[in-house]
């Protein structure tokens, strides 16, 4: 039996991706540009057992049936004709993030899942096959090999790769959990209603490509006002399009939307951040650094918060070590 750990950290997208080209190779529509945070990492061991009959996924303590475990199995089997075996594995995780509350948890989840996969069936991948492999379980989890900033990169099977993206500034993420309950849509079944129904999906993508290629500008000029005003939008318009789907998908709160607003007011009163939600009504807001603890503590009247700072990429953790 050969077993291998890896930990990996959840990340938040600046330029969401939101809709996929393709199903079966998890291709996204856009690229898309997100922050690897150092909160709430994802650490998991995957044993490989030839003489087991199945696959076992473990999380939390809890032995997964349904769509986790399938979701894993069928990431397991991409790793399998990687490695020319059959030979099924026991994956036990532990995930720090509330689970499923949009806040990430497959992005670090299927991250430390290929790094701890590929290691485990004596794979030896580099960070951008790493990427690519995490992209078949989790398009979001592309992102998360890298720490700091990364560009997930659209296209096909062998271009869609993240690659880290150097910072502007000592930037923060102050995250608000205004409900940490599992969400009533999965950002999968969601992507896949608003890119079918949503009449504002074509202006969706179609704008994220600019914004794209806008924030890489903004990047390299270090142009942190820019990159936080294209955060902001970008959110925006991927609520938008969602909320256009039939039947309709609302995952912002009114204390997402008040979020929101008393942003918007921190910014007049000359503090320099933006803020951004995914699928769920966690608001978290993009800021410099030595100005997180005056956000968190106005945030802090909504709902609990947590600072987060850029985290490091995957690693492999080294048996005995915790
Ligand atoms: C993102 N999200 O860019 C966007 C913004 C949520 C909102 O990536 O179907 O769990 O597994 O590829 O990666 C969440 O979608 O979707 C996501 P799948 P994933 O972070």
């Amino acid at each position: 039996m050969t077993q291998a750990t890896a930990q990996a950290h959840p990340n938040i997208a600046l330029v969401k991706y939101w809709g996929k080209r393709d199903t079966a190779l998890n291709l996204p529509a856009t690229g898309s540009v997100s922050m690897t945070l150092d909160v709430f990492p994802t650490t998991t061991t995957v044993q490989v057992d030839a003489s087991a009959a199945e696959d076992e996924f473990i999380l939390n303590d809890v032995l997964r049936d349904g769509v986790p475990a399938e979701r894993t199995r069928r990431f397991l089997d991409i790793v399998r004709a990687m490695a020319g075996t059959d030979a099924r594995a026991r994956v036990t995780s532990h995930n720090t993030v509330p689970s499923a509350a949009g806040l990430a948890s497959s992005a670090s989840g299927f991250a430390a899942l290929a790094g701890a996969a590929a290691a485990a069936y004596g794979l030896d991948l580099d960070d951008r096959q790493l990427s690519r492999l995490a992209r078949r379980g989790s398009g979001s989890a592309a992102r998360s090999i890298f720490g700091g900033f990364a560009l997930w990169h659209a296209g096909d099977d062998e271009e869609s790769f993240a690659e880290p993206l150097a910072a502007p500034a000592d930037l923060a993420m102050v995250v608000t959990i205004v409900d940490a309950g599992e969400k009533q849509v999965s950002s999968r079944e969601a992507m896949r209603r608003t890119a079918l129904t949503s009449p504002y999906y074509p202006a969706w993508v179609s704008s994220t490509e600019q914004s794209l290629a806008a924030a890489q500008e903004a990047f390299r000029d270090a142009d942190v006002a820019r990159i936080g005003r294209i955060t902001e939008t970008n959110a925006l318009r991927m609520h938008a399009a969602i909320q256009g789907s039939d039947p309709s998908i609302r995952y912002l709160s009114p204390t997402s939307v008040a979020i929101f607003d008393r942003v918007e007011q921190l910014r007049a009163e000359g503090l320099t951040v933006f803020a951004t939600a995914d699928a769920g009504p966690n608001v978290v807001a993009l800021c410099l650094a030595e100005e997180a603890p005056a956000v968190d503590a106005a945030l802090a009247a909504f709902a609990e918060t947590v600072i987060a700072h850029p985290g490091p990429g995957l690693r492999l953790v080294a048996e005995g070590e915790q």
